[in-house]
């Protein structure tokens, strides 16, 4: 079991975990060690988060359930640790929602462009009754999905020029840039309406993959790009907040069906409860994870709206494209919630 208070507090801004409250389960419902795969490193919100999960288990349960928490994708990526959570080879793992549409399509719904111009409007729509139906729709998978957690906003990276336009993404004269995207048939028609050469590839081989200059660059949330190092081999980044793909938190169903009823509840609530609070930490590290990025000599271009707008307008034939195939209903119900939280 690794110790959590070591990586609490990474940086001074990040806060501390809640207190751990709730009654003790004292009688003898079995010992369990639950595996955790996840794709992130150690440094990550969500590394942390899942310790703090474990705390719960192990603090409500007087040790008899412990986690063990594997990060870097050292189990594997996030489609192979979905597959090994159906076959039970592994008890649980929190992977973006773009690979695990494989499993509900109607997820790819997080995958639209420029979904959500807020996070407030993020928030509202990953407390919704809309969003958490679709986590019901793993049913019969073989998994269980228990809450969203924060990725937050995705960001473009690269190592060959500033971006500051699709124009530059696409590089007229020169040639498009290679971007490294999630495996994930929507991520895909974002870069190609862009102008990019789309690679998809799992999270894991990304690094080496830039560093050996077979792509240009990736996206992904500054926190990210930080944690993995990936301002080592990324020259430029560019503010876009292009995507905002939720993680969800999830466990195998044959885990699951080996546990107390009262050990289940548990697992239920200390799911949500890492969930909130790595929603708090990933919001806490993202800007601090720019200015980290900055310093440590990464030229960031911060895009004004009329940019946004210009990327916007580039992306808007993946709507026309992909609402229809996921949904016009979820994808109205969804802008209806957004539209909700801007009017206040
Ligand atoms: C980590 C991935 C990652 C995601 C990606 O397992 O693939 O770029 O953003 O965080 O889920």
């Amino acid at each position: 079991l690794l110790s959590s208070t070591a990586v609490y507090a990474q940086t001074p801004d990040l806060s501390d975990p809640p207190e751990i409250e709730g009654d003790v389960i004292t009688e003898d419902l079995g010992s369990h060690n639950i595996r955790v795969g996840l794709g992130l490193a150690e440094s990550s919100p969500l590394y942390i988060s899942t310790q703090y999960f474990g705390d719960i288990l192990s603090e409500r349960t007087e040790g008899r359930l412990t986690v063990d928490v594997f990060p870097n994708s050292q189990l594997g990526d996030d489609a192979q640790m979905m597959e090994m959570l159906q076959t039970g080879t592994l008890d649980m793992t929190i992977p973006s929602t773009s690979p695990a549409t494989s499993y509900v399509d109607e997820l790819a719904v997080f995958d639209l462009p420029f979904l959500f111009p807020t996070r407030e409007a993020a928030m509202a729509v990953l407390e919704s009754d809309v969003a958490l139906d679709l986590l019901d729709k793993f049913d019969g998978t073989g998994i269980k999905a228990f809450a969203y957690h924060e990725n937050g906003y995705r960001q473009l990276t690269n190592s060959v020029r500033p971006v500051e336009s699709p124009e530059d993404v696409a590089g007229l004269d020169v040639g498009g840039l290679t971007i490294r995207t999630m495996e994930n048939p929507v991520q895909l028609s974002i870069w190609e309406a862009l102008g990019a050469n789309p690679t998809p590839m799992a999270f894991g081989e990304v690094f080496s993959a830039m560093e050996q200059g077979v792509i240009d660059g990736q996206e992904n949330p500054w926190s990210t790009i930080l944690t993995s190092n990936f301002h080592e081999v990324q020259d430029y980044g560019s503010e876009t907040r292009h995507v905002y793909t939720p993680f969800i938190i999830m466990m195998s169903e044959r885990t699951w069906d080996r546990l107390d009823p009262a050990y289940q509840e548990l697992v239920e609530e200390a799911a949500r409860a890492a969930a909130a609070y790595e929603i708090q930490l990933a919001t806490e590290y993202d800007d601090w994870a720019r200015n980290q990025l900055e310093e440590r000599g990464m030229q960031i271009t911060r895009l004004n709206d009329d940019q946004i707008a210009a990327f916007q307008e580039a992306v808007q034939p993946v709507y026309d494209e992909w609402a229809p195939r996921i949904g016009e209903d979820l994808v109205a119900e969804i802008q209806q919630i957004v539209e909700s939280t801007m009017a206040e």
